[in-house]
């Protein structure tokens, strides 16, 4: 097992912009605190009051925040970026490599998280918004990106590459993003059309450990909540099918 100093992960609890930061910690075998806050949803509104602690949640007061020995780190771009430099990662790969990591996590979590968290939280957040026609719109672009990730992937053979070297934050990102597609999106995310990211979300290396971390906290995407969410995802899946 990797010696690192203390680690802790703070977020919700939620899988959000954390849960590729737990898979990898597990893929990896690294001993860590994964700390969940409560959601406003589950009745026990902790976070008004944590959101107030500079300690806890780091220079701008949102999650998720690393604790590395007694360094902060917040931000969770800068958090990957940080753990991949502090636990070896960086090293393994070639600088053509490493660039190719970051603009994947960078694509990802700029294209495909944020537009996906935005659909769920779009009701609450715009009023008066035609949710049926936001979400065929933001759905049209998600999915056209993953085309373009589809032939960028192949290109790159990051199935053969990610096979020859141990689990790296960008491939949990992306079986993330996989996962939550389908799981947002359901049949409509048409995977079984995009062979390259079909196949390196049936056989990436670390699909059993996140697989199991899953259903062990089966948690929402966003923080709405499971059951708000189960509802919006009923509906999103509805408007696509119509
Ligand atoms: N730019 C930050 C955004 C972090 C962020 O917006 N976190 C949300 C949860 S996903 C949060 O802390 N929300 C609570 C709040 O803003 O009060 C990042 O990428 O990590």
């Amino acid at each position: 097992m990797t010696q690192t100093p203390a680690i802790t992960l703070r977020y919700f609890e939620a899988r959000g912009r954390a849960q590729p930061l737990r898979y990898y910690f597990a893929a990896r075998g690294i001993a860590y605190t994964d700390e969940r806050v409560p959601l406003s949803s589950s009745g026990k509104n902790v976070w008004p009051e944590m959101k107030e602690d500079r300690s806890r949640v780091g220079p701008f007061h949102k999650l998720p925040v690393l604790r590395y020995g007694d360094r902060t780190i917040a931000e969770t771009l800068v958090i990957g970026e940080f753990l991949h430099r502090a636990l070896g990662d960086a090293a393994l790969l070639s600088d053509e490599n490493n660039l190719r990591h970051s603009m994947l996590i960078s694509s990802l979590y700029s294209d495909v998280v944020t537009p996906i968290a935005t659909v769920l939280w779009a009701e609450a957040v715009y009023v008066g918004l035609d949710f049926p026609a936001f979400v065929r719109q933001a759905f049209g672009r998600v999915r056209g990106l993953m085309g373009r990730i589809e032939q960028t992937l192949a290109e790159w053979g990051w199935t053969v590459s990610a096979r020859g070297r141990p689990v790296m934050i960008a491939d949990c990102l992306l079986w993330e993003e996989l996962d939550v597609l389908q799981h947002v999106f359901g049949e409509q995310a048409r995977l079984d059309e995009l062979p390259t990211l079909s196949r390196l979300y049936a056989e990436s290396p670390g699909r059993a450990v996140f697989q199991k971390l899953l259903a062990a906290r089966p948690e929402p995407v966003t923080g709405r909540g499971l059951a708000a969410e189960a509802e919006i995802i009923g509906r999103i899946r509805t408007y696509l099918a119509g």
